[in-house]
């Protein structure tokens, strides 16, 4: 499918709406909250929509929505798609700071918070300076200013036109961290959902609509839009949400028990924290599931067989990333290759490229570039990173890849120091900033390290200031110091105390000399 296929004008909640002509009926989401019917999930969109014009939201304008995974996000999601606005999925697990960043970045001018968030917005009210309308999700009565969700659509029409969209209008925006500096803010157009979903979901991955998806990778994340929101809806299959953290793997196996999703998408940092428990198969029921899909890192092979020799099942290795909104390289079922990330999908191009941007010869290792239809065009109001990232049709993804003899693709780390834990983005800057903020800290160095399950954590070197020892009680308090300040999954799993750190001429750590190998 290409962008041409489509109308000129496309809304992306077509993908929900479509679903109304023949399925009305049927169950499109499930939680332990709320169920919804299609026509259910389309009556409260246009609520949603009608509640937001009432608030003068107008196309092109940004909403934000910072809530756990609900029926609400997702009425909040295509509420502010069909009305032509740009809907901002920010993530839960972020901090305050962060927060007011993206909300100044995007000036979103209404905030849809779950009141389970609402801690992580008190310290910022001050700073967000463009948001105007604070709307609750999560019943009871909102406190100050703020308006409760319920009360806020009870009393509009489910009736609402679309807004006449171009198909290269945008419709989301999501924030994916960096080195150093802010996040950069990524915009995609409403052509970019549907082509995805075709691309990836239908052609190569085989989703139907008799599916029920479930995953762990939260709806702020496009791994978690498309996969467990927009390739369903697209099909006329059915998605399961859940609130809780998918950390802790008895609440993925219990949601996998009681809701029996056919289809599991999920990171292998969660894959291999289930295969820590001994009974799993004997404690939940996984019977309903047909097949699995792992991205957000690498799967490494031992986890691939380990997970098929306990559940019997498949697992399909995906690379995507946030710029190309989805899955880009991929196995498919029944030719999958374990620990490779399998062929590049039909309707991505790809090169494995030197510094020079020359194309290397099959084997070797090198930069991986992507073209396709779906890539973002640039970061917002980064014009000097767009420019590297965005190198005229490629995307200049970061990641080091080489190329087997029979076509399939092999990741082999990233170009930066960025790493990623559990599917998601730490940098080493932020996580050292942490502890170099310990008193007995002089100066320190985050890189990954390969853990016994073969999966990256963070490991710091640190080096003592004069008057201070080594001693593993030291090594714990710095990895607490760091909760305090950081998200949790970015904390050091290891501390390695050395004398000093090797430096550049000019000074400049060099991580890359730290690493494993
Ligand atoms: C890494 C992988 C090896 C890789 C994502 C599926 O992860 C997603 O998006 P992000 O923007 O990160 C992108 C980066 O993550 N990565 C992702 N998947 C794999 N490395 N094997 C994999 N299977 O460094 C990539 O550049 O957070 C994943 C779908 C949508 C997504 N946004």
């Amino acid at each position: 499918m290409k962008a041409a296929d489509l109308p000129l004008y496309y809304n992306a909640v077509n993908i929900l709406e479509h679903n109304l002509t023949t399925r009305a009926g049927k169950v499109a989401l499930y939680s332990a909250e709320r169920e919804l019917t299609f026509q259910q999930a389309a009556n409260e969109v246009n609520r949603v929509g009608n509640a937001l014009k009432r608030l003068d939201v107008r196309m092109g304008e940004t909403v934000a929505i910072l809530s756990l995974d609900c029926a609400e996000w997702v009425a909040a999601y295509f509420g502010v798609l069909k009305i032509g606005a740009i809907a901002v999925g920010m993530n839960t697990l972020s901090k305050p700071q962060e927060h007011a960043y993206i909300l100044r970045d995007c000036r979103a001018r209404v905030l849809i918070i779950h009141r389970a968030l609402l801690p992580a917005i008190e310290p910022i009210r001050a700073e967000m300076d463009f948001v105007k309308h604070i709307i609750v999700i999560g019943g009871g009565p909102a406190s100050g200013g703020d308006l409760d969700y319920a009360g806020w659509i009870k009393n509009e029409s489910t009736e609402l036109s679309v807004a006449p969209t171009h198909r290269d209008d945008f419709c989301c925006l999501n924030y994916s961290s960096g080195t150093t500096g802010e996040p950069k803010g990524i915009l995609h157009a409403h052509k970019d959902l549907p082509i995805t979903a075709q691309l990836w979901a239908v052609n190569v991955f085989g989703l139907r609509e008799s599916d029920r998806t479930f995953a762990t990778a939260k709806l702020f994340f496009t791994f978690g839009t498309g996969g467990n929101l927009v390739f369903p809806w697209y099909v006329g299959a059915s998605c399961v949400l859940m609130a809780a953290p998918p950390r802790i793997a008895a609440n993925v196996l219990e949601t996998v028990t009681r809701f029996k999703p056919t289809i599991l998408y999920n990171s292998p940092t969660s894959y291999a924290a289930i295969l820590a428990m001994d009974d799993f198969q004997e404690k939940y029921d996984l019977s309903s599931l047909r097949m699995c899909v792992s991205a957000g890192e690498s799967l490494p092979a031992s986890i691939w067989h380990g997970w098929k020799e306990r559940t019997g099942l498949d697992t399909i290795d995906g690379i995507g990333c946030t710029e190309l909104w989805h899955i880009f390289i991929s196995n498919k079922p029944g030719d999958i290759r374990p620990g490779s990330s399998g062929k590049p999908v039909p309707g991505y191009e790809v090169r494995i490229v030197d510094e020079d941007f020359n194309d290397l010869p099959r084997g070797q290792v090198g930069n991986l570039l992507v073209k396709s239809e779906t890539t973002a065009l640039f970061y917002l109001h980064k014009s000097e990173r767009s420019r590297k990232t965005f190198v005229g049709e490629w995307l200049f993804t970061g990641d080091k890849y080489t190329v087997d003899e029979e076509g399939y693709y092999w990741h082999a780390g990233r170009s930066d120091d960025m790493l990623k834990v559990g599917g998601i983005w730490v940098s080493p800057v932020e996580v050292e900033s942490a502890i170099i903020s310990h008193p007995a800290v002089l100066e320190c160095a985050v890189v990954g390290h390969t853990d016994s399950a073969g999966l990256i954590k963070p490991k710091a070197f640190v080096v003592l200031k004069d008057g201070h020892a080594p001693s593993d009680a030291l090594a714990r308090e710095l990895i607490d110091h760091c909760k305090e300040k950081i998200a949790e999954y970015k904390r050091p799993r290891w501390v390695e105390f050395v004398p000093e750190l090797p430096k550049t001429a000019t000074g400049k750590i060099q991580r890359f000399k730290m690493r494993d190998g």
